[in-house]
């Protein structure tokens, strides 16, 4: 069975199938309800938003507490193969995978981890920079253990990301932990660094969920934006840990990760307090990421085949993000448009993408 085939997603027509035909997918609840177990064995990795789902044991599952915002019932995306998969687990990772690509998700309790004061690097030993590192530890562990070694894309959610605790704002502790378990497992933590997004969440766990493969990705950063891993020091004590775009090359396909985008510009915010201009500069940053890709893509992407996930701050906001994102952009598939807290308190938006393409096996 494909997807492509059922009436039920009809999102599914802008992923291409080929090779390992990975492909994500954004659907309703409904939906992924009707789809049949035989189809849903194929699938390697669910996330929906803002609500769990009863699915397959083993299936992994990251729920993330970023509200739909456009009066959709129940989104769930998911990531979509056409091989057989195989799935595991490994402390609190849990994965799936075929031969070329892993997906897991892990999610860690802050309360489980104490906190050890001030460390002997000077940035504060809290329990959510322990718990990142303890996460990215754990995932890098079970990538080794099944020859995955490359983080192809992360997605990364805690709550209240931009609360102060211990002197320093939590995406930046989390930040120290992200890069520390890198360090630790001699990972690139700067040019070569994955795609990723991290994000703010009214409630729940240190939640991250990542695709791995083989290969390295090729890195791609954006001639805007200084790269976020040489962001100078009044961002935090130590860099976040991605590149702003990361190219995938599997067996029959190229996949683009665009990472979370917004209205940086050099490495500050611009248009505060301005939503509708922030949506502006981000589709900017968006098509300028997208022309750098482009130069070492197998076929140039034009901005209508991305497949978008927009990041709104204030839920008030949507409609405005919404006409400026239609007004800059035509997109094939409409994109899912949630409520979630930016890494940076002057950011109102941001944007993530994701495209495909076929390519000679
Ligand atoms: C920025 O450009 C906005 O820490 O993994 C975007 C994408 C952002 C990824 C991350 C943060 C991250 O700095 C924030």
């Amino acid at each position: 069975m494909n997807i492509r085939d059922e009436a039920w997603c009809a999102q599914s027509a802008a992923a291409p199938v080929t090779g390992s035909g990975l492909r994500y997918v954004q659907m309703s609840l409904d939906d992924w309800h009707r789809t049949p177990a035989a189809w849903q064995s194929s699938v390697l990795g669910v996330t929906p938003l803002g609500q769990t789902v009863a699915t397959a044991p083993g299936l992994p599952q990251a729920m993330v507490q970023t509200p739909v915002l456009d009066g959709a019932t129940g989104v769930i995306e998911l990531w979509a193969t056409d091989s057989a998969v195989r799935q595991g687990s490994r402390g609190a990772v849990s994965f799936r995978r075929t031969d070329e690509v892993l997906f897991g998700a892990i999610q860690l309790r802050e309360a489980d981890f104490a906190a050890g004061g001030e460390a002997a690097d000077g940035c504060p030993d809290t329990p959510l920079r322990r718990a990142t590192e303890a996460a990215y530890r754990q995932v890098f562990a079970l990538l080794a253990e099944q020859g995955f070694p490359h983080l192809l894309r992360v997605w990364n959610y805690l709550p209240a990301i931009n609360a102060e605790a211990s002197g320093l704002e939590r995406y930046r502790q989390f930040n120290v932990g992200r890069q520390d378990a890198f360090l630790a497992f001699d990972r690139p933590h700067a040019q070569g660094a994955p795609a990723a997004c991290a994000l703010g969440t009214a409630a729940g766990d240190l939640t991250v969920y990542f695709l791995a493969g083989r290969v390295p990705v090729l890195a791609i950063e954006n001639p805007r934006q200084v790269s976020a891993y040489n962001y100078p020091h009044r961002y935090g004590p130590r860099a976040p840990t991605f590149s702003r775009a990361a190219l995938a090359r599997l067996a029959g396909q190229e996949i683009l990760f665009v990472s979370g985008t917004a209205s940086i510009v050099g490495h500050q915010t611009v248009h505060a307090g301005d939503v509708a201009a922030q949506t502006r500069e981000t589709v900017a940053n968006i098509r300028a990421v997208l022309a750098k890709a482009n130069r070492v893509a197998a076929q140039p992407w034009g901005v209508e085949d991305l497949l978008c996930k927009v990041y709104v701050r204030h839920p008030q906001d949507l409609a405005v993000v919404r006409r400026e994102l239609e007004a800059e952009m035509t997109l094939r598939v409409a994109p899912v448009y949630v409520q979630a807290d930016v890494c940076r308190d002057d950011l109102l938006v941001e944007i993530e993408a994701t495209a495909f393409a076929v390519t000679a096996v």
